[in-house]
């Protein structure tokens, strides 16, 4: 994801960490090599240099060379210092106003249909609306409607359009009218976007902003465009105002750059952050967990949120209880994959665990290996998914059969299944993994 800007921060972090005594000197060489490596990331040069003498004036307080670990404490000071550039705190949507207008602006290819339909879906599933209303305001090539109606379709929501007309303002303020008779309490807005900034379509958004007067005008950037994507959102909120952004195409190559200086810059914060193309990779922007991505820390706040989607606080309970008492069967070995296939990849899963995503990168972990032991289990009886009886060879020969797997993958299931039943028995608990990652998990 953000690879290279990643890969250079823990290169920084390993050297610096074991360090038990800073020197001007030494602080004076990591500093460069933060800049360095944010200006590689496409950071908007000011922010770069804002970013690197805050940590420096801090880096060189007493509070640091002083402590027992000041290579640590200079670590947390790049994170805090990352985490106030992009906000501190999530942003939350204002949807006040009963419909709440909310427009998406962009260039094209962007994302900004797709994360129209992305967005009606997320504010849906969490509860924040009802019954929102789609509509389509990039009449500019015909695709763009129909495309609008294919994403409303397929997550059962209503999308606006009129047919043959030419004219964005007319379709916008229809849209609205609708919205309001028909009880919509959130619209959502596609507009047209171009390859450049283009001045024939600024004036058509200030039209449309006119007329709907929107809660919400969001700038849909481009990830992996890095600093372009952050200067166009600063003529964009030159011409008509944003309230925020959502960064899309993280789930690509990006190098951090537009993430870290979007916000200094236009001084909007950033919302959402589109992270592939189904219309669930969608999530929260939260500063503190990009920074945790950017200095390879892994992800612990999006894997807890993802985790509290798909599993219940009980659940999670009894499960813990189960491993911890060795009463882990592989019934619930199954239920459990079928829980994190619901999550995601396992290696985006594991991928968001501290310290596992570069070492996941070289490793060929495949989700169809995964799901060979789901076949498994659910070719088993049953007895013998509650380990009610001993897996006889006879019985192995008819499990691989019935789930089209080999006796050998059977085997290794059997034997991985002993060894993680050991494993889990005496695994530290909650508190101590927390204390050994040097903080809570709850943040
Ligand atoms: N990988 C990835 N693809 C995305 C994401 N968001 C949108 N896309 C894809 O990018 C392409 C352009 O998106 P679209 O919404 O049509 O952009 P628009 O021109 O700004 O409306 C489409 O093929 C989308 O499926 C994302 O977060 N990650
Ligand atoms: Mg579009």
């Amino acid at each position: 994801m953000l690879g290279a800007l990643t890969e250079k921060m823990q290169g920084l972090i390993s050297r610096l960490a074991g360090k038990h005594k800073l020197t001007d000197e030494n602080i004076a060489e990591a500093m460069s090599e933060v800049r360095m490596a944010l200006l590689e990331a496409d950071v908007n040069y000011s922010v770069a240099k804002m970013l690197v003498k805050r940590v420096k004036e801090q880096a060189l307080g007493d509070k640091v060379i002083k402590s027992v670990s000041p290579g640590q404490q200079f670590i947390k000071i790049v994170h805090d210092e990352l985490v106030a550039l992009m906000g501190s705190d999530e942003a939350p949507l204002n949807l006040q106003q009963k419909p709440a207008v909310i427009m998406l602006c962009g260039l094209q290819g962007s994302g900004k249909t797709t994360h129209c339909a992305k967005l009606a879906k997320y504010l849906k599933k969490t509860g924040q609306c009802k019954n929102p209303l789609l509509a389509a305001c990039d009449l500019q090539r015909p695709a763009a409607v129909h495309q609008l109606e294919v994403l409303g379709k397929q997550i059962g929501i209503s999308v606006f359009t009129i047919a043959g007309e030419k004219d964005p303002v007319k379709v916008a303020r229809a849209a609205l009218d609708i919205a309001r008779n028909g009880h919509h309490d959130v619209l959502i807005v596609d507009t047209a976007g171009r390859l450049h900034i283009d001045e024939d379509l600024m004036h058509q958004l200030e039209q449309i902003e006119a007329v709907l007067k929107p809660s919400e005008v969001l700038f849909v950037a481009n990830a992996a465009t890095g600093q372009d994507a952050v200067n166009v959102a600063s003529e964009f909120n030159k011409r008509i105002e944003i309230t925020g952004s959502i960064l899309t195409m993280l789930d690509g190559d990006t190098r951090g750059g537009a993430a870290i200086s979007i916000r200094e810059v236009t001084g909007k914060p950033l919302k959402f952050e589109g992270i592939g193309e189904r219309l669930d990779d969608i999530q929260v922007f939260h500063p503190a967990s990009m920074a945790d991505r950017i200095l390879g820390m892994g992800d612990t706040i999006n894997l807890v949120k993802k985790a509290q989607e798909h599993i219940s606080e009980d659940q999670a309970k009894q499960l813990e209880q189960k491993i911890r008492s060795a009463t882990f069967t592989y019934e619930d070995y199954l239920s459990q994959i079928q829980a994190v296939k619901k999550m995601g990849s396992i290696k985006s899963l594991l991928g968001m665990l501290p310290g596992l995503g570069s070492a996941l990168k070289s490793v060929n972990l495949e989700d169809k290996e995964f799901f060979k032991v789901e076949a498994i289990i659910q070719s088993m009886t049953q007895g013998e998914r509650g380990e009610k009886c001993e897996l006889s060879v006879p019985r192995r020969k008819r499990i691989a059969k019935g789930s089209g797997t080999s006796m050998d993958d059977v085997n290794k299931l059997v034997k991985t299944f002993k060894h993680a039943k050991q494993f889990f028995k005496n695994m530290p608990n909650m508190k101590t993994l927390e204390k050994m990652m040097g903080g809570s998990l709850w943040r």
